[in-house]
């Protein structure tokens, strides 16, 4: 059984332009499996512990105004290797650089509205899943195709 888990967000611009279905359901075919989900409103305070690693860029400021500037839809993604699959699935941060077929490539035009986040190493998921979600919110439960998904 595996428990490779990643931190995946649909950004405000995401929930606007109704791609929270599509966006889950691509992680729900690609065999991945959804073991946390949850809309909130991020504070001032979490988007910018979320994003501290970037607080001295010239971008934090716009990238926190963004990030609160409407519902995001938080979940945590569990499957072998989750990070790396789900980081090449959103695609590079610059929508220009992403191809077709990722998130980005086929959802989004610019970096500073790419529609989704997903953490980029196994430590900052944890770090991420934490400032997200308690140990009580997450799900423990089978896929009925893991059988067909893992070898
Ligand atoms: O992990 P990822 O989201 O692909 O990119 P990061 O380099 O961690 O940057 C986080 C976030 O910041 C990015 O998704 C958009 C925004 N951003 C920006 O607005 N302008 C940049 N030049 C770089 C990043
Ligand atoms: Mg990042």
């Amino acid at each position: 059984v595996c428990t490779d888990r990643t931190f995946v967000m649909i950004k405000p611009d995401g929930v606007q332009r109704g791609l929270i279905g599509d966006i889950v359901s691509r992680f729900e075919r690609r065999g991945l499996k959804i073991v946390a989900m949850k809309m909130l409103v991020v504070s001032d305070s979490l988007a910018k512990k979320h994003y501290e690693e970037h607080a001295a860029k010239p971008f934090f400021p716009s990238l926190v105004s963004f990030i609160k500037s409407g519902p995001v839809v938080a979940m945590v993604v569990e499957g072998r290797n989750a990070v790396p699959i789900v980081r090449s699935m959103v695609g590079a941060t610059s929508p220009s650089n992403s191809s077709p077929g990722t998130i980005r490539g086929d959802l989004a035009l610019e970096t500073g509205r790419n529609v989704i986040h997903a953490s980029d190493s196994p430590e900052s998921a944890k770090r991420e899943i934490s400032l997200y979600f308690d140990n009580s919110e997450i799900a423990t439960y089978k896929r009925i195709d893991e059988q067909w998904l893992y070898e």
